[in-house]
């Protein structure tokens, strides 16, 4: 592949609204749920098959594959959440890790220009990931949230101030807890978008297209 790194340009036009989605965050029919958010404007989907109830082995590779083709028709990337192997096997847009997860340097190594993504909670750790070959930082938990288990504590948007004030000016998202109501406000601290799952994920089939443009519509106001 000829291609570079993505630009951080176009890494900021993919966080503005991004979705986390698995199968334990669906009420019913995640694929359905998927399909419903893409046609709402989601600009970038990350597979995160993680906790109790999850799928393993054939099951997830099944949903990853159909969550990754219904990506693909509606010309959205498709990342994987911590399974680089995965990524590669079926060849997805890119990955992303959290701090206990594997280093980012190794992982850049071995996904070449695919977008990688680093959860980060200090300064120091934006830094570091940066220099290791991220393309964007995930920021939070900005607000509670009640779809990670293992969560840091709550930082606030103020966390996002913090880093843009000391100088970070890689691409984020912020994530955690994020309403519509509140996504005016995250980006308002400086984050480029808002990674969500329940606000989206977590409404019955059939609201859940109004409910991404909400999002949209509410840090639209902002411009
Ligand atoms: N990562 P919801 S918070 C997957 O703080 C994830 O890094 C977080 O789900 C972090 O939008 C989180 O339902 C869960 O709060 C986000």
């Amino acid at each position: 592949m000829a291609e570079g790194r993505i630009s951080a340009d176009q890494m900021r036009e993919y966080l503005r609204m991004y979705l986390v989605i698995g199968s334990v965050n669906c009420q019913e029919y995640p694929l359905r749920v998927l399909e419903e958010a893409l046609a709402g404007g989601v600009t970038l989907v990350q597979f995160r098959e993680k906790g109790p109830g999850s799928l393993a082995g054939e099951a997830r590779l099944a949903l990853a594959l159909q969550m990754q083709a219904a990506c693909g028709r509606a010309g959205v990337p498709f990342i994987i959440n911590d399974d680089v192997d995965l990524a590669l096997r079926i060849g997805a847009d890119g990955v992303h890790i959290g701090q206990d997860d594997e280093d980012p340097a190794r992982v850049r190594a071995r996904i070449g220009n695919r977008l990688l993504g680093v959860s980060a909670h200090t300064a120091e750790e934006a830094r570091l990931a940066a220099s290791h070959g991220a393309d964007y930082l995930g920021i939070g938990p900005i607000y509670p949230t009640v779809s990670k288990d293992d969560a840091h504590a709550v930082q606030g948007p103020g966390i996002l101030r913090e880093l843009r004030g000391a100088g970070i000016d890689l691409p984020l998202v912020g994530i955690g807890g994020i309403t519509p109501a509140r996504a005016g406000e995250v980006i308002g601290a400086g984050a480029d978008g808002v990674a969500v799952i329940s606000a989206v994920t977590g409404r019955p089939l059939g609201e859940i297209k109004a409910a991404v443009k909400e999002i949209i519509g509410q840090m639209e106001c902002l411009k």
